[in-house]
C-alpha cells in the first residue's frame, strides 16, 4: 500500500436546530468491518502521538472534536492530512507508517480499527519499517471476525442499563486513550457510531426507543444527561468522562438533555441505521411495551 490509497472519507451530517449528527458504519464508510474503536483525549500541546506503521490494521481516523495533522508515510513519500470537522474521516490503509500531531486544546481522536488489538501487529522502529515497506510479509495471521447475533427485544428495565467503566491507558506525557473490542468489551458488536456534536443550550434530543438496538452512550467531550423509560420507571444519568459509557438495553425510551458548551456524544450501536427500529411517539411507545 502506498499514501495514494490513504482518503479522506466524508461522512454523513444531519443538521437540524438541536444540533449535529454524523455517523460511520462498517463496509459503508469504511472498507472493512470494525474491530476495534478507541479514542485519544486529554493529549498535551504538543505531543506526538503513534510513530509506528501496523502491518495487518486498516484504520479510520475522525477529529470527534478539535483538531489534530496526521503525518501518513509509505516508505517512499510522506503526507500530511489535516483533521478539524467531524464529518470527515482519514481512511490509512495496512502497512504505512503513521504519526498524530499537534493536537488542539480538547481534541479527541477517533479511530475504527479491523483487527483486534496485536502487539505484533505494530512496528515502532522507523528503519525496520523501511526495510518491510521494501519487502513485507504475506500471509500475516488475521484473527476471523466474531459475528454473534444481536440480542432479542425483551422487556428490559431501566435497572438492566448500567454506567460501564472502559479501558482507559495513561500516560502523564501522552494523554489518555480508551479501546473498545468487539468480542471483549460490550455484550455486543459494534456495527456503526455515529455522535452528536454542536447542540445548542437547551436544546434535547432522542425522544424515541429502540425495538432491537442496544448502544453504548459515552460523553467523549463535555456533558449531557440520558434519561431512560421502561413505561414504569425512569432512570437518570448523568455523563462526563470519555472513560465511562452507558449501556443502554432495548426496548426503553430515551431522552438526552443539559448539555455543555462543546459536548460530543458518540454512541457505540449494535447495528447499522434501520428507521424501522425506532419508536418515535410516547404512546406507540408503551403499547409496545405492553404487547411485548
Ligand atoms: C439515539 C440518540 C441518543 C442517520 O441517517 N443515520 C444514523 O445512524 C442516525 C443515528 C441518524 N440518522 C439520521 C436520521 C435523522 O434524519 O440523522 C437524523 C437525526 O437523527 P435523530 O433525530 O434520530 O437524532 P436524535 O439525536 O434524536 O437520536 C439519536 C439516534 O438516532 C438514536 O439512536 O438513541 O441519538
Amino acid at each position: 500500500m502506498t499514501i495514494n490509497d490513504c482518503k479522506i472519507i466524508e461522512l454523513p451530517k444531519f443538521l437540524d436546530v438541536r444540533g449535529n449528527l454524523s455517523f460511520a458504519e462498517q463496509y459503508k464508510h469504511m472498507p472493512f468491518a470494525i474491530r476495534r474503536v478507541y479514542w485519544l483525549y486529554d493529549v498535551p500541546g504538543g505531543i506526538t502521538r503513534g510513530g509506528h506503521a501496523e502491518k495487518n490494521n486498516e484504520e479510520l481516523i475522525i477529529a470527534l472534536s478539535g483538531a489534530f495533522e496526521i503525518v501518513v508515510d509509505d516508505g517512499v513519500k510522506s503526507k500530511t492530512f489535516v483533521l478539524n470537522r467531524s464529518y470527515y474521516g482519514l481512511y490509512i490503509p495496512k502497512g504505512l507508517w503513521r504519526e498524530i500531531k499537534e493536537f488542539s486544546t480538547n481534541a479527541v481522536a477517533l479511530e475504527f480499527g479491523s483487527i483486534p488489538y496485536s502487539v505484533d501487529d505494530y512496528i515502532r522502529d522507523y528503519d525496520k519499517f523501511l526495510r518491510y515497506a521494501k519487502c513485507p510479509e504475506t500471509n500475516c495471521p488475521v484473527s476471523p471476525l466474531n459475528i454473534r447475533e444481536i440480542t432479542p427485544s425483551k422487556q428490559y428495565s431501566v435497572f438492566d442499563c448500567t454506567m460501564v467503566e472502559l479501558d482507559k491507558h495513561h500516560s502523564d506525557r501522552t494523554g489518555n486513550l480508551t479501546v473498545i473490542e468487539n468480542g471483549v468489551t460490550l455484550p455486543f458488536d459494534v456495527k456503526r457510531v455515529y455522535y452528536i456534536y454542536d447542540v445548542p443550550g437547551g436544546e434535547n434530543r432522542g425522544a424515541h426507543a429502540h425495538k432491537k438496538l442496544n448502544q453504548l452512550i459515552v460523553a467523549v467531550s463535555g456533558s449531557f444527561k440520558v434519561t431512560l423509560d421502561d413505561g414504569h420507571c425512569k432512570r437518570s444519568f448523568f455523563l462526563n468522562r470519555p472513560y465511562q459509557g452507558l449501556f443502554v438495553q432495548p426496548g426503553l425510551w430515551r431522552d438526552l438533555d443539559d448539555f455543555s458548551s462543546g459536548a460530543v456524544c458518540m454512541v457505540l450501536a449494535s447495528d447499522v441505521y434501520d428507521q424501522n427500529d425506532y419508536i418515535r411517539s410516547y404512546e406507540d411507545f408503551i403499547d409496545f411495551r405492553i404487547k411485548g
